[in-house]
């Protein structure tokens, strides 16, 4: 629905303002002179290092009210609200927390500057970098918006389960107008509607300019996005003009004014905006003489300095008050502002205001003058920052202020009691094997999880997520054992009621059944993931998705799920190129683990076996939840069936730490000639292979396990770096090194995803490697075929190794030239690479 080009709230509804408008004011006007001495002055040390003044200048008000009147931070007592700052806005919050004594002139003086002497600080909101003060990082633009979507449906779900009451506080989202093109901004605001989250508003700060240019030059934004979140169930708070409008909207008994204003597209309010009263008065007004007529009495500087809604804290408090107020939908306020309001010819409202990081001396004294600072033009030049006595009026409102809202804002909090882990004998089923039953490694993922579900510490702590895919990996279970989370419970009777795992909802139930997001099951994994952060209590989080869908398709959220130092499981079902039958090129995984590698806190595993993924998930838990390290485990999960063996004496460590000899050679006593490398699906090729060998060709090879290349190769760079950095200590040695001692002859190395998995320890393995592996777009058949095809089974295993050897001149080219044909193997054969 669309309502007339005005305020929502009108003048008879505003509520009286709680504060001293003329002391704000002086707050704000240093606040807006800090945040953009900030940029200049670090744009002035070091051409080039970038910052935003306009988007700051354009929202100052708005962060101001809601600092002095409405955010409560989160006390010993209670959780404060949630606030998702607007990533490049960050100089503002830098500067306010200046002034509030949180922050020093040094800190201000290295904005942008993390890596000189001296504390830096971050260009954007990172809790990584600046873990007690930063909570949710924002700047990849549309990852706020769902993120604070899912983190306010979560507070429902603490508060529902009976883990933690979140009712008494809000989630607040600021918004670019221009960042509302991002799919992810808008595209799970209809799960808000839908779920009624009163306790989520939105501040999608309209300044009708994005980097380049106009949001709509040709529409008008405020319009279209009261349509669009209407539609979607949204309480919808127009901020548009000003307390200067009140008397003109007062006299348009015609209704002439309010329907010109809803005419005007964008790109000329914003000529509005910058080319003064004389312009406004011509193409607004004097569009109908009434309206000439209507302002006769202004004149054109008045004219020109008619505030806008979102730059005067009257309009804006209402606002805030209404959001706060209202139940039963979320909330959005679309504000309308100037972006670089202040900056006069530096950029006020023009296009090229985002990228303005300097200003000329002129244009400071004009910026000083304008916001009445009182900085002389003795010092101007030098653009220093300002903080009024500690026994000012001003600095006495400010904390005042705070003080009474519980504290200052953003601060993270890090600590959270830990957790005791379960009892080893909880994982012991794991470790005896499947016997001659087979069975797949993610039957054997959702034992562990239903059993974990369980356990009495911490079985209510976990949070299993799926987008749709439950049924997919067996875990339809689990509907039965914990049930669906709905916060209204089930209004319907399932339609298989009758049947043991009927499709169970309920306002308890601990599944977030995501439907089919990825990008919302990665907000509520980051939600679940943080909470022992923003709530204080350790939910554990299980993510279980299609593994081609994780890491390629989100992986952006993953990458803000580690700056927000989040904590969990991430699974990858259905994982392998080849071992995923059936699905083909857009689903068969062989990149995921690739993909792990750039995220610093992502520890990537691809077991084979269920006693390796039940060693794997136990630590974890141990790291994370009881040791409390801010990182996440990556783990690929498939779906062929074999028989689980059982553990071996003493392979743990090897585990966790990448690599452990499966098998000796076949034939007693003999060395090894060849060694196999193996991970997930393509173990039990590996082995088939070490069999080939013994009996057809009479090579001795061993056999290991690789469950983590990315652990090998960091531990490998670690250690390597620090021989660098050591040359005359005695060097370190890395554990795959230490693990493969001097094993001598010929390396072969398979797995499901790309050969570049294993090419990445090379520089470590002491001997020829050759490595197979499914680069290339994926087939749809089965395993045999799709394994052959991209020659990673055994065949290909045992011909790779005897090809080595004759490298290596173990045997001769004639006797590796024959095995090609007697391994089935055509060498005028596509590449898989490129076919
Ligand atoms: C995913 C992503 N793409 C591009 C950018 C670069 N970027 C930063 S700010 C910006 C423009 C933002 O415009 P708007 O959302 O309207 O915010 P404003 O500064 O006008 O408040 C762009 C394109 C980004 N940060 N994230
Ligand atoms: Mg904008």
């Amino acid at each position: 629905m669309k309502t007339p080009f005005i305020n929502t709230t009108p003048l008879n509804e505003q509520p009286r303002y709680p504060g001293d408008h003329s002391l704000e004011a002086r707050i704000e006007n240093i606040i807006r002179w800090n945040a953009m001495a900030m940029v200049v002055r670090a744009n002035r040390v070091e051409t080039g290092i970038g910052g935003h003044i306009s988007t700051f200048a354009s929202m100052a008000t708005l962060y101001e009210v809601a600092f002095n009147h409405i955010f409560h931070a989160t006390t010993r007592e209670n959780d404060g609200d949630h606030v998702f700052f607007q990533g490049h806005a960050s100089p503002g919050n830098y500067a306010r927390a200046f002034l509030e004594g949180r922050l020093s002139v040094d800190e201000l003086n290295n904005f942008r500057h993390e890596c000189h002497s001296g504390i830096g600080l971050p260009s954007y909101p990172h809790p990584w970098l600046k873990s007690n003060f930063w909570q949710f990082p924002t700047v990849s633009m549309g990852l706020g918006p769902i993120q604070a979507i899912y983190h306010a449906r979560f507070e429902r779900y603490l508060t529902d389960r009976g883990l933690h009451d979140t009712s008494a506080h809000r989630v607040w989202c600021f918004v670019g107008d221009g960042e509302t093109d991002e799919p992810e901004s808008l595209g799970a605001i209809s799960l808000a509607g839908r779920e009624k989250l009163d306790n989520l508003v939105f501040i999608i700060n309209c300044n009708l300019q994005r980097l380049d240019g106009p949001v709509r030059g040709n529409g008008n934004i405020i319009q279209e996005l009261e349509t669009v979140f209407g539609g979607a169930g949204w309480n919808v708070i127009k901020v548009i003009w000003g307390s200067d409008m009140d008397p003109l909207l007062a006299q348009d008994h015609e209704g002439i004014l309010v329907r010109t204003l809803g005419e005007i597209v964008d790109g000329e309010y914003q000529n509005f905006a910058v080319k003064g009263g004389k312009y406004i008065r011509e193409h607004l007004f004097g569009r109908d003489p009434k309206l000439l007529k209507m302002v006769e009495h202004l004149s054109d500087n008045e004219l020109g300095k008619l505030k806008l809604g979102g730059h005067d804290p009257e309009k804006v408090y209402a606002a805030y008050k209404a959001a706060s107020e209202h139940k039963g939908e979320p909330t959005v306020i679309l504000a309308r502002t100037i972006k670089g309001y202040g900056l006069g010819e530096a950029g006020e409202g023009l296009n090229i205001t985002h990228q303005q990081k300097k200003l000329k001396d002129l244009e400071l004294r004009e910026f000083r003058t304008r916001f009445s600072l009182p900085i002389s033009d003795a010092e101007i030049d030098d653009v220093p920052f300002y903080k009024p006595p500690d026994d000012s009026p001003e600095m006495k409102y400010l904390h005042a202020r705070r003080l009474a809202l519980g504290g200052y804002m953003p601060e993270r909090r890090k600590e959270c009691s830990p957790l005791t882990p379960p009892e080893p004998s909880l994982f012991k089923e794991f470790h005896e094997g499947s016997g001659e039953r087979e069975v797949t490694t993610t039957m054997a993922f959702i034992r562990l999880l239903s059993r974990l579900l369980r356990d009495t510490t911490l079985g209510r702590l976990i949070v299993p997520i799926v987008p749709d895919e439950a049924r997919t990996f067996g875990m339809d279970g689990l509907f039965r054992q914990v049930g669906i989370y709905s916060h209204i419970g089930q209004l319907y009777e399932p339609v298989d009621k009758e049947y043991l795992l009927y499709y169970r909802e309920a306002k308890d139930g601990q599944i977030l059944e995501e439907g089919i997001t990825e990008a919302g099951s990665m907000a509520s994994f980051i939600a679940a993931g943080t909470s022992y952060s923003t709530h204080g209590i350790n939910t554990i989080p299980f993510f279980i998705f299609y593994s081609m869908f994780g890491l390629q398709r989100v992986g952006d959220l993953i990458w803000a799920a580690g700056d927000s130092r989040t904590r969990g499981f991430l699974v990858g079902g259905t994982s392998g190129r080849t071992t995923l039958a059936g699905e083909g090129l857009q689903h068969c995984d062989g990149n995921s683990h690739i993909l792990a590698y750039p995220h610093p806190t992502l520890r990537a595993y691809d077991p084979a076996y269920a006693y390796e993924l039940a060693v794997i998930v136990e630590d974890g838990l141990k790291r994370m939840f009881q040791e409390q390290r801010d990182e996440m485990v990556y783990l690929t999960i498939m779906n062929e069936p074999y028989r689980q063996p059982a553990m071996p004496e003493g392979v743990r460590d090897g585990i966790l730490k990448g690599i452990y000899l499966l098998k000796t050679p076949l034939q007693a006593g003999r060395e090894p000639q060849v060694h196999l490398f193996g991970s997930g699906a393509i173990l039990n090729e590996a082995v088939k292979a070490q069999r080939i060998l013994a009996d057809r060709f009479d090579v001795a090879a061993d056999v290991w396990s690789v469950t983590s290349y990315q652990a090998l190769y960091r531990d490998a760079l670690e250690v390597s770096r620090w021989n660098r950095m050591h040359p005359s200590d005695p060097p370190r040695i890395p554990y795959l090194s230490q693990a493969l001692g001097n094993a001598q002859g010929v390396f072969v190395a398979a797995t499901d995803y790309l050969k570049l998995l294993p090419e990445s320890v090379s520089s470590w393995v002491p001997g020829r490697l050759i490595t197979l592996g499914t680069d290339g777009f994926g087939r749809s058949d089965g395993r045999e075929h799709l394994r052959a095809f991209f020659e990673v089974n055994a065949n290909h295993i045992a011909y790779a190794a005897l090809h080595g050897l004759a490298l290596d001149g173990g045997i001769t080219t004639e006797r590796v030239t024959k095995a090609l044909s007697e391994l089935g193997i055509n060498p005028e054969k596509e590449d898989p690479a490129t076919a």
